[in-house]
């Protein structure tokens, strides 16, 4: 470990004097140093006793069992990848936005379903996957996830780990940040639309400053997986955060400007925290005080300042400068906004957020208890449950350890040192996640830094690098480094939850709603689905329905003419865990999973008059090559 990373007032020194805001060169400009030159970094010597250390603490053996689940982002990927901690061995995938070929995700018509209209577009751009919550702890039940690329926010099933939802939300651009009412439940989904568009956006206008040109804070019902309202707001939103109270929701804007290049999205010194009164919110809507935009039944709210005047359901707190990440403290204390380009975080006392709604408190930075200089380029803080917040350091290529409250001390003038500890982290870090820091049961044992650059910490794959996310271990005083984990692009943020918080199924349910639909349906042909092998033809419609066991297919040919659209239903009657099959037909882009006691179908056009085989592609028995059979079109 170098000197600075152990003694912040060394960086003090070097660092946080020579400006307290970044401007634009200097952002970018630093930025492409530390890039360059590769930030700060250990001695091979104190990294190599560490990782001695390390080794231990994070082995777990073969055979043995992760003491966490985690939850990643696959980032512009599309999907959300399982890992243990603290092996950071990936488990699972869980394919969302993207289309998977092991799977068989966006090609089989149960996923199809699951993505409706959207099934058209073949990529996405998660970043922020959140499990839902009772009473402010981790319930196991579901996983949120947001799509940036085309504005959707998806929901997985973690009994089964597949996605059940998505949602396009309307009249809006680019969801971005998303978390979930933690008190009393996840009722709602909070996912922040971050670009500001004209409204309607029909081609006439395309002013940013138009007083029609606005972005909205979305509330999702989660368990319908549908719009509950939307608000507009001032500025932009970046990301957001709930309270303990299931009151009061916050959310970062950068671009309080409007603006719609650089500079002028750094224009202004402040830019603010938006906070949201929910329950003021759900009252408006009950009154019927809402509008609705275009075909949309959406009700809208608007939480736009009129005339300098708040509105009954928005407050706006000016901070300093296009802030980034916005997290709740365990404690239910604060809401803590993070600068990125002001090298201080915010802290805002949700307590005191009541009177700022009533008219006690004139001034909205009233609310603000400490602003503590951590260093450049705040992004995010994650929390250890014992008064301590960690923010990643985007410039600085650091974590930062620093202590809440004697930041408010030092923030009411006291001299009390706040900043515990500074460790490298390699290189340039995003999001960080402690684990269960979402919850009241912060637990302060791991945090996992993902660092968007790499560089020299891989066996090199060219131009294009993996990520490093890096296991941390915050059980002691001190913060130690335990493991690099690379990782295909990118995962922005991830969660950690206790292995016994999720509970998962070993086989399918026959009864599951996942595959209801096509069970429907093949009722509607007289099938059983457990049973029976049949071809149906219904016009150029032929319907294949059959059953698989280790190693055959319950139909092993079948034949159509030309240009028949083929379903091909598939029943898993395995009841053994493991014994996964697929379905792959040669040349047809064809390709499904079908696990024990699952149901799956998929369809495609029989365009080409030969024979063509099929063949199960999950690896399932010793004869697993011979689970084949043949498909034998007769020309039009
Ligand atoms: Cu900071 Cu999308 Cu949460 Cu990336 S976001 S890092
Ligand atoms: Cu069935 Cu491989
Ligand atoms: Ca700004």
């Amino acid at each position: 470990m170098s000197d600075k990373s152990k003694n912040p007032e060394t960086l003090e020194k070097g660092g946080l004097s020579r400006r307290s805001f970044l401007g634009a060169s200097a952002m970018t400009g630093a930025a492409v140093a530390a890039t360059a030159f590769g930030g700060a970094v250990m001695t091979r010597e104190s990294f190599a006793a560490a990782a001695k250390e390390a080794r231990s603490k994070i082995e777990v053996g073969p055979g043995e069992l992760d003491e966490y689940y985690g939850f990643w982002s696959g980032g512009h990927q599309g999907e959300v990848r399982v890992l243990g901690i603290p092996s950071m061995r990936e488990i699972m995938r869980i394919p969302v936005f993207n289309v998977d070929s092991a799977t068989g995700w966006g090609l089989t018509n149960e996923s199809k379903a699951v993505l409706g209209e959207s099934a058209k577009y073949k990529n996405g751009d998660c970043h922020h996957p959140h499990i839902s919550m009772t009473d402010g702890k981790y319930d196991g039940k579901y996983l949120f996830i947001n799509d940036k690329a085309n504005t959707r926010v998806a929901r997985i099933r973690l009994d089964i780990m597949k996605c059940d939802k998505i949602l396009t939300v309307p009249n809006c651009q680019a969801i971005h940040g998303l978390r979930l009412q933690k008190v009393p439940h996840t009722k709602y989904v909070f996912a922040n639309a971050e670009f500001v568009i004209p409204h309607p956006n029909d081609g006439k206008v395309f002013d940013l400053q138009d007083e029609n040109s606005y972005t909205m804070y979305n509330v999702i019902d989660a368990e319908k997986m549908e719009m509950a309202f939307q608000i507009i707001v001032d500025g932009n939103l970046d990301n957001t955060d709930a309270d303990y109270t299931g009151r009061f929701a916050a959310s970062t804007c950068y671009n309080s400007e409007k603006a719609y290049d650089l500079g002028g999205m750094m224009r202004n010194e402040r830019d603010w925290v938006v906070v949201f009164d929910i329950h003021a919110a759900e009252k408006a809507v009950k009154a019927g005080k809402f509008i609705t935009l275009g075909d949309s039944k959406v009700p809208v709210l608007d939480g736009r300042k009129k005339d300098g005047k708040d509105s009954e359901f928005t407050r706006y707190i000016p901070v300093p400068k296009n802030p980034h990440g916005c997290n709740t403290s365990p404690d239910g204390k604060y809401f803590i906004a993070n600068g990125k380009l002001s090298p201080t975080c915010t802290v805002i006392a949700i307590d005191k957020l009541p009177d700022l709604f009533d008219g006690k408190l004139k001034d909205p930075r009233d609310v603000v208890v400490a602003e503590p200089e951590l260093g450049l380029g705040p992004l995010h803080t994650t929390f250890d449950g014992r008064g301590n917040g960690y923010t990643t350091l985007f410039i600085d290529s650091q974590l930062c350890k620093w202590n809440i409250e004697d930041a408010i001390r030092a923030y009411k003038g006291e001299k009390v040192n706040y900043i515990r500890q500074k460790l490298d982290v390699h290189y340039q870090p995003g999001h960080n996640h402690a684990s269960l820091c979402e919850t009241r049961e912060a637990d302060g044992k791991w945090v996992v830094v993902l660092s968007k650059f790499s560089k020299d910490r891989f066996l090199p794959t060219g131009p294009l690098h993996p990520e490093n996310d890096q296991l941390i271990d915050i059980s002691g005083d001190e913060m130690k480094l335990m493991h690099d984990g690379p990782t295909f692009a990118e995962p922005h943020d991830c969660i950690m939850a206790r292995r016994d918080q999720i509970k998962t199924k070993k086989i399918w349910d026959r009864n599951d709603p996942f595959f209801a639909e096509t069970v429907k349906r093949a009722e509607k042909d007289g099938i059983n689905l457990t049973a029976d092998n049949k071809v149906i033809r219904d016009g150029n419609k032929v319907r294949v329905y059959m059953t698989s066991m280790a190693p055959t297919y319950g139909v092993n040919e079948f034949t159509v003419k030309q240009g028949d659209e083929v379903t091909v239903t598939i029943t898993n009657i395995d009841q053994i865990e493991d014994v996964s099959h697929g379905f792959v037909m040669v040349n047809h882009g064809v390709s499904m999973e079908i696990s024990p006691q699952q149901t799956s179908s998929i369809t495609f056009v029989a365009d080409k008059p030969g024979l063509h085989w099929y063949y199960c592609s999950w690896f399932c028995h010793a004869l697993h090559m011979e689970m084949v059979g043949r498909m034998m079109v007769e020309p039009a």
